[in-house]
């Protein structure tokens, strides 16, 4: 065995280029991502036994899915324990977990629905972000927030409200601010005759949602727009224009979902554009293969462009990062933990780039340096600060971790 010092030589490798890999490392270390519970269940939920709607799917049968909210929480450690870092908790309302012949429907959800949810955060120092689940329910065959039945609109205003109560008692309890995003599916198959209509019922709707009174230091609202899903390929009510034009004028956070796209489009160069406009700004980190697939996410060009731009940008603490994967054709312990490695690999890298010098470049018009430096930063060892990072962060390196959650696989999800 050589005492070859692999961190060592990476870190005066990245110095000769004037970054600190301590110093990325670190910050590395400190930005929260929002660990969503969904992969763990193929979005299945516990409050119906209804199946996946809003133009989203899971596609795939691996078997050993959770199918309990203990089954769940033992998925997610899993998960946690082989991602390291700060994580936060990301629920959907449909994930409210009831006692022995309880139920609330979605307009009655309680804090107390969520109590084991709060231990299980608490327990293990994360913060919770929260979703209202406006689909997979028998009210949500058609529209929800833009339903043009009045009763059916009010119920789902109700979902938003009770919603917001429940994000403020994450944070109270967590003692960590909660990030409640809204996305809706509503939208139509073919051509409407009137576009306007459900989306000015839909600003109507949360306009009364969000008069509900909450603690604006505690909770942040974010809105999540779509171009198109499953069945709802000519129109969606929570267009791009609509929810930016929304959270403008309201004060609220945009959200920006990689997947909901034209796919040309790319929100790496999305990002700059809304942080010159908005203090804070919500990304789901996914990855689209045709559609809006939502495949585990990769370490591929967007992911590291993404990560590019938001610590380019300088304000990395202005952004609330949130994955939004759901495959349920590989083992889906297996399937977040790579999927969060992967964009926590992304980050770091961003942080292991010169950024002040390569814009210095672009600034004074030395574009051919600039593309040369760019290139030649790849094939620089990010690996082994990667590699030194997972040791801070006390979690099994590359090539470490997949036999053991192989191993729960056979012993734990395989018996169920
Ligand atoms: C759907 C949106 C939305 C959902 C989650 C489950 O296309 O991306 O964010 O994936 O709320
Ligand atoms: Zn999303």
């Amino acid at each position: 065995m050589c005492n070859f010092n692999a961190y060592q030589y990476a870190k005066e490798k990245f110095a000769s280029i004037g970054v600190d890999t301590e110093a990325a490392i670190e910050k590395a270390l400190t930005v929260p991502l929002a660990l969503h519970c969904w992969q763990g269940d193929d979005v299945g939920g516990f409050d119906s036994d209804m199946a996946l709607s809003g133009g989203i799917q899971t596609t795939g049968n691996y078997p050993g899915k959770a199918r309990t909210p203990e089954q769940l929480m033992a998925d997610m450690d899993v998960a946690i324990k082989n991602i390291g870092g700060v994580l936060k908790l990301n629920l959907h309302a449909s994930y409210a977990i009831f006692q022995k012949g309880e139920f609330a429907d979605r307009d009655a959800l309680e804090p107390k629905h969520f109590a084991p949810w709060v231990a299980f955060a608490k327990e293990r120092g994360m913060g919770i972000d929260f979703n209202p689940t406006f689909f997979s329910h028998p009210k949500a065959a058609e529209f929800t927030l833009s339903s043009p039945d009045e009763e059916i609109r009010r119920f789902w205003v109700d979902h938003g409200r009770a919603c917001l109560r429940i994000s403020e008692y994450f944070a109270r309890e967590t003692g960590i601010p909660c990030v409640m995003n809204i996305w809706t599916p509503d939208g139509y198959k073919d051509i409407p005759a009137d576009r306007i209509g459900p989306r000015a019922r839909f600003a109507k709707s949360l306009d009364e949602m969000l008069a509900e009174p909450y603690d604006h230091s505690l909770v942040f609202p974010c809105l999540e727009s779509k171009v198109f899903g499953i069945g709802l390929e000519s129109y969606t009510v929570g267009s791009a224009e609509f929810t930016l034009s929304y959270a403008a004028k309201k004060g609220i956070m945009p959200l920006m979902d990689n997947g909901h796209y034209h796919p040309t489009e790319m929100v790496s160069d999305k990002i700059a554009s809304l942080l010159l406009f908005n203090d804070k700004f919500a990304l789901h980190v996914t990855r689209p293969v045709r559609w809006d697939s939502d495949h585990v996410v990769r370490l591929d060009d967007e992911t590291r462009e993404i990560a590019k731009e938001i610590v380019a940008s300088e304000r990395i603490d202005d952004f609330a990062l949130a994955l939004d994967y759901f495959d349920a054709s590989i083992n889906r312990v297996a399937a977040w933990i790579v999927g969060a490695r992967n964009f926590r690999k992304a980050m770091l890298d961003a942080l292991l780039m010169p950024h002040a010098d390569w814009k210095a470049l672009q600034t004074s018009g030395r574009m051919t340096e600039l593309l040369v430096a760019q290139e030649e930063w790849k094939t620089l060892p990010a690996g082994e600060v990667w590699a030194e990072y997972c040791r801070r962060a006390g979690i099994p390196e590359d090539g470490a971790w997949l036999p053991s959650v192989l191993n729960y696989e056979r012993d734990v999800q395989l018996a169920r």
